[in-house]
């Protein structure tokens, strides 16, 4: 054992390092912050940018050697690991005619959100599930997917994942399917229409563990009804305008136990009340043009665009419009971060 220099508080620090110590009085301020500072920054991305990169590889990247063909969006704050937001991760996924994409599982959870295409369905344990526009397709942790394309148009999705957060906690596992793709064991599209009906949930199914996703899709056509069946009746909230979360049906809560989905509507003309929360969250425009301004900046989005808030950063939202409304799918961390006791938020 060395001998300490009392004489020598330099020695001592360099000592105390290679004692594997620290001393926390010189921490305590970047530990210990007065109120977080996120390391992502608010960004948006053009989806014509996007969709123009995703086509290039779709024709000179085959299916085989890409496994996902996964345009990924990286926030400027985030690249190594990349992330999208701090726990959260958004791409682009194109998949062409005739291409299927191999089975595989990982712990993190994942949703689709369609954007263009049809005729393509994703194999969750079993069940083929049909996606079409503007479509919710959850893939929940450890459950087998394959994506298969039988129609005819380019195909795109929007893909989030809870992998950044996952990796975090040093919880991956991944795991290829043996034989390539999974047969079909359950009828199509089974889980959907079994669960889909909101208030009529399926007695039978009772008491079996609510693990995985009980709906494998969340259909556009109850979306739209839903937003249209509100219309211009209910004001909303005075920041989000009309907004529905995703919800599972046995527990009422959100789809996944690490992300919130949500839809929502801002009517023509709307300009929402700014907000602060500790969740970070990502939006991609269904349709639409407005704006988000965060930290007093501007970002203006169109159909398609996708855009990121991370925690603790002052926005709102707004439709400038006179006549056309704006359509919002957003995911957020929320769930993750009310299990642990941290989420807050500041209303103006
Ligand atoms: C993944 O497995 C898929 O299965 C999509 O379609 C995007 C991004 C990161 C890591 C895994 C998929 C992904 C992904």
């Amino acid at each position: 054992m060395t001998t300490i220099n009392a004489d020598s508080d330099d020695q001592v620090y360099e000592e105390m390092s290679r004692r594997g110590a620290a001393p926390l009085w010189r921490h305590l301020g970047n530990l210990f912050l007065d109120e977080p500072k996120s390391a992502a920054v608010p960004h948006l991305w053009k989806y014509p940018e996007l969709r123009e990169l995703a086509l290039h590889f779709a024709g000179r990247l085959s299916i085989e050697e890409a496994q996902r063909r996964v345009i990924m969006l990286v926030n400027p704050g985030l690249q190594d690991p990349p992330a999208t937001v701090n726990t959260l991760f958004a791409g682009l996924q194109v998949l062409m005619p005739g291409e299927q994409a191999p089975a595989h599982r990982h712990t993190a959870n994942a949703f689709r959100f369609i954007i263009e295409g049809s005729g393509v369905y994703t194999t969750v344990d079993g069940e083929r599930v049909h996606m079409n526009p503007g479509d919710l397709l959850l893939t929940a942790g450890w459950q087998w997917h394959d994506h298969h394309h039988e129609g005819d148009d380019v195909t795109i999705w929007l893909d989030g994942l809870d992998y950044p957060l996952v990796n975090m906690l040093e919880c991956g596992f991944f795991e290829l399917f043996p034989d390539g793709v999974q047969a079909p064991t359950e009828p199509d599209d089974i889980s959907t229409r079994q669960m889909i009906h909101g208030r009529l949930n399926p007695v039978w199914m009772n008491g079996r563990p609510a693990a995985g996703r009980p709906i494998g899709n969340y259909p556009w056509a109850e979306t739209e009804k839903a937003l249209a069946s509100v219309a211009d009746n209910a004001d909303g909230s005075a920041h989000d305008g009309v907004i529905f979360e995703y919800a599972n049906p046995w527990t009422g809560g959100a789809v996944l136990p690490t992300i919130s989905c949500r839809i929502q509507r801002l009517r023509p003309g709307f300009a929402g009340k700014p907000r602060q929360q500790t969740a970070s969250f990502i939006s991609h425009v269904v349709r639409g043009e407005g704006t988000v301004t965060v930290d007093g900046r501007d970002y203006d989005w169109g159909r398609n665009d996708v855009f990121a808030v991370p925690g603790w950063h002052e926005y709102s939202l707004s439709n400038a419009s006179a006549s056309q409304d704006a359509v919002i799918f957003s995911y957020s961390n929320e769930p993750a971060l009310r299990a642990l006791g941290l989420y807050r938020e500041q209303l103006g």
